[in-house]
């Protein structure tokens, strides 16, 4: 089952997806709504559907609105750090974070600046080098419960913040950077969050030209305390999605080109596909 927000002629609907149909839940308007219930209110929601229709037909929308917001956590894989300590001329910022008692962790898109499955995501203008960092995302309720997970992909351009590590809000907020799968797979579905395979595959035309794989086993963080970190200083009236960060960033001579079709897939979680476009437009 995935928890999804979809397109209707009355305006976006709030819904559950089960193998080939979508059914609405009954009494819940938004998102943001089903993320203010605690996580025993959201499963008897969950069993509250009207009348199913099939999926194909369904246009789905990123799972965030209202004052939904995207954060991301940063060097929690060693892949993160060895390969940021490559790339930068300040190195030992990276090394430290991994191993220090606070997390690093960043804003990265309201909800209204969220790339749906299946639409363009972005690269800079005036960012040579770009990569896409496949990441398990936590959905949080209003009340810092984990809910569920969905996929993200953090956008990020490596040559902006190789410069200097004070340009990462630069090199990872930027039209078409944050991109979430369509779908939000319940928390008491998933039997081991910290197992989970996560694959990547970038294709130019016909060509594989990168693919990777890694497990969040190799996610150094714990994703409630992930989640309490974030709570200290902020509510999320309409919930919160975290991305946890990347473990599988290509070597540098690889780089994002203009119509690349990147296809992130964790198991039991689920797949995002979004073609790359340079720019502002069309986002
Ligand atoms: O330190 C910059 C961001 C790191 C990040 O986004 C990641 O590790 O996924
Ligand atoms: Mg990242």
């Amino acid at each position: 089952m995935h928890l999804v927000r979809y397109q209707s002629p009355g305006g976006p609907v709030v819904g559950v997806r089960t193998g080939d149909t979508v059914a609405p839940i009954e009494g819940v308007g938004s998102f943001a709504e089903l993320l203010r219930l605690t996580v025993d209110e959201l499963r008897i929601a969950v069993a509250k559907l009207g009348e199913p229709v099939p999926a194909d037909g369904v246009r789905f929308l990123p799972p965030l609105d209202g004052r939904g917001e995207v954060w991301c956590a940063g060097v929690t894989y060693e892949r993160s750090m060895s390969a940021r300590m490559e790339e930068s001329t300040e190195q030992s910022v990276y090394d430290k974070v991994y191993t220090a008692d606070r997390p690093e962790l960043f804003q990265k898109a309201p909800a209204w600046r969220v790339v749906a499955d299946g639409e363009p995501v972005g690269i800079r203008v005036d960012s040579g080098h770009d990569v896409p960092e496949p990441e398990l995302a936590v959905v949080a309720n209003s009340h810092g419960q984990i809910v569920g997970f969905t996929v993200c992909n953090d956008m990020s351009s490596r040559s902006i913040e190789g410069v200097n590590p004070l340009y990462v809000p630069q090199a990872k907020l930027f039209a078409g950077g944050c991109a979430l799968a369509a779908g939000i797979r319940p928390a008491w579905e998933v039997a081991n969050p910290r197992d989970l395979t996560i694959d990547l595959v970038i294709k130019r035309g016909d060509a594989e030209v990168f693919s990777g794989t890694t497990s969040t086993a190799k996610l150094v963080r714990d994703l409630q305390e992930l989640i309490d970190v974030l709570f200290v200083p902020n509510d999320f009236p309409d919930g919160v999605i975290l991305a946890t960060g990347t473990g599988i960033v290509p070597e540098l001579d690889f780089a994002l080109a203009e119509g690349d079709v990147i296809t992130i897939t964790i198991a039991e979680v689920g797949t995002l596909t979004n073609t790359v476009a340079v720019g502002r437009e069309p986002f």
